[in-house]
């Protein structure tokens, strides 16, 4: 198992050398998270999370999905349409979880699953284990049958194999899948869509790792043809599917969730690579517009069951939130390229809020279950009427189980979203105990962060010129200090010198709680208040209230909030109490098994 390339193992979004940009992100084994909440989480996401995922493939069918049409085995394909985008996305999070750890178990299983892979390859690239074989031919109904989506994800996992390993045995299957786009799809060819995204952003990765040109050009095209009828060509109404205007001139997100800000992430990528600011201004602008009137307070995205949609302007029930964990993450893929490409810190924010809340919620302590839909409240006695609904508590796998392998790449490429760099400078986004080599400098982060706001960056090896420490003092964290000096929240705070090693920094974040109030359009939050302590939103639930039905509790509006230090609760939490009523983080409500939650309650 000898890598045909050793290199340095980027990113999983590596903008090349003449995109727009302003920051840039760090090789993968540049960061390493060494201790806290986010390293508990990784190690779980590698002893339980991605061993049990691959069994969860075994036993919903996925693999015998590939085994079957490598002629391996015979039968009819199992699982949803897009049952082999879970395949991908678990050999994408085992090529990350190689490059923070090397094992060569885990690296021999990838190899074997990219084999069958490879030998369920049609001779012209194509690749679909399901669609051939259930509807008697490809891309017959492109709206519904996730071709390019599972596409997208083959390409993501190859692009991260070959970074993460050295081996190119996924990439060549992806090279043949995207050299067969390119042949049938764009203008003069086939015109039509996809009706879920992701094979925009896959391809501009693809163009990035290969230098092939007709990538970056078919992922252009696929962006601009939506917003032109051509779904509704198909007899599908377009809004579900972000095709109703334009991408360069919608000016909000509408629809279902995921497709949504997956699309924007790879009109990002898009707009990076061809130098097109004014479709990048457009995806800010649209970021904006989500972030102000569609965005939960736990960063949650999308607001109907119905279409797994977001919904209006300030639509946003809590009882019957979605708030997919699937969008959190693709809401952090988008937030994160817009960072690369602007370097503003509340994109780093953003990323922040969704990580610790509505991506986080997503998975249970064990590492092990999880939860599709992340509402805000589940009423007292509230009954599961569906396999995705909260309260059910967190499920080991789901029919569409397009969340729980999400879940597993994410950990596995967490320290990629720490820090970057920029010329004579390093950036932090990301505070946990970790270790960072960038900008020509070693650094150590300790920190006991979220649950205490000092954060110490020690040098631990310094460049032999000055080096610029950017620092990101998040928009809550009025007050905050450097070396005892106040820094403006909601920016960077820059440190500037001939570092010598042994030199620390002392980041000072007030964790104070904050009792937070939504925007008065949102009725069912009107006149509420959610307990908020540095990046983390607390939830009050059941298990810890047993004396109150908290549909019927409340709180007055000058309530003191108190914290308790709890090392022995939930992995080591910091508890709040107000009015009475007891608060934990909203990441970990059930986790101690069903009960009724709310974050938001009304102020008596
Ligand atoms: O359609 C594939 C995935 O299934 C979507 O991203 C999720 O929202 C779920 O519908
Ligand atoms: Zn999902």
């Amino acid at each position: 198992m000898t890598p045909t390339s050793l290199r340095s193992p980027a990113a999983p979004a590596a903008p090349t050398a003449s995109a727009r940009g302003t920051l840039r992100p760090i090789p993968i084994d540049a960061a390493a998270v060494t201790g806290g909440l986010w390293r508990d989480r990784i190690e779980r996401n590698t002893a339980a999370g991605i061993p049990s995922g691959r069994a969860q493939l075994v036993t919903a069918q996925n693999i015998r999905n590939f085994e079957i049409a490598a002629g391996d085995a015979e039968g009819e394909p199992a699982g949803p349409v897009f049952a082999d985008s879970d395949v991908y996305k678990w050999l994408e999070a085992a090529a990350w979880e190689y490059a923070r750890r090397p094992d060569e178990q885990l690296l021999r299983d990838q190899l074997d699953l990219t084999a069958l892979v490879a030998r369920a390859q049609a001779d012209d690239g194509y690749l679909n284990t399901v669609v051939p074989a259930r509807q008697g031919g490809r891309y017959g109904e492109l709206p519904w049958s996730h071709e390019h989506y599972c596409a997208g994800h083959l390409i993501q996992a190859a692009v991260a194999q070959v970074r993460a390993t050295g081996h190119d045995d996924l990439l060549q299957v992806a090279i043949r899948l995207a050299d067969h786009l390119v042949a049938t799809f764009g203008p003069g060819k086939t015109e039509d869509v996809d009706g879920h995204p992701v094979i925009e952003t896959a391809l501009v990765e693809l163009f990035r790792e290969t230098g092939t040109r007709a990538y970056l050009d078919l992922a252009r095209w696929f962006v601009d043809a939506r917003g032109h009828g051509i779904l509704e060509a198909h007899g599908h109404q377009p809004t579900y599917f972000s095709d109703r205007v334009p991408v360069r001139e919608a000016t909000t997100v509408e629809g279902h969730a995921v497709r949504a800000v997956y699309l924007a992430a790879g009109a990002v990528d898009v707009a990076v690579e061809t130098g097109d600011d004014a479709l990048l201004a457009q995806l800010e602008r649209q970021y904006d517009a989500m972030q102000r009137e569609k965005q939960y307070v736990t960063g949650g995205l999308g607001s109907r069951w119905e279409g797994e949609a977001f919904g209006d302007p300030y639509e946003l029930p809590n009882d019957r939130a979605y708030a997919e964990t699937c969008a959190a993450i693709g809401g952090i893929q988008w937030a994160w390229r817009l960072l690369l490409a602007t370097g503003k810190a509340r994109y780093a924010d953003q990323i922040e809020l969704m990580l610790l809340n509505g991506f986080l919620a997503g998975l249970s302590l064990a590492g092990t279950e999880y939860f599709y839909v992340n509402a805000l409240q589940v009423r007292h006695d509230a009954h599961a009427d569906d396999e995705r609904t909260p309260a059910n508590g967190r499920l080991g796998w789901f029919d569409c189980a397009c969340c729980p392998p999400n879940i597993m790449r994410l950990l596995a490429s967490l320290q990629g979203y720490v820090a970057t760099e920029a010329d004579g400078s390093v950036q932090i986004h990301q505070y946990a105990p970790s270790r960072i080599s960038a900008g020509g400098a070693r650094l150590k982060i300790e920190t006991d962060y979220p649950w205490d706001g000092a954060v110490r960056i020690v040098v631990e090896e310094a460049p032999g010129a000055p080096l610029a420490i950017d620092l990101r003092i998040p928009e809550w964290a009025e007050g905050a200090a450097v070396d005892g000096a106040p820094v403006a929240a909601g920016s960077y705070a820059r440190v500037e010198r001939a570092f010598a090693a042994g030199d620390e920094i002392l980041l000072t974040l007030p964790l104070s709680p904050r009792l937070v109030e939504a925007h008065p359009r949102v009725d069912a939050s009107r006149g509420c208040r959610a307990l908020v302590r540095g990046p983390l939103v607390y939830a009050f639930e059941g298990v810890d209230n047993p004396d109150v039905v908290l549909d019927d509790a409340s709180i007055g509006a000058a309530s003191e909030v108190a914290e308790h230090r709890e090392p022995g609760l939930l992995g080591g939490i910091t508890a709040l109490e107000v009015g009475g009523l007891r608060a934990i983080p909203y990441h970990l409500w059930a986790n101690r098994g069903p009960s009724d939650m709310r974050v938001w309650l009304p102020v008596a």
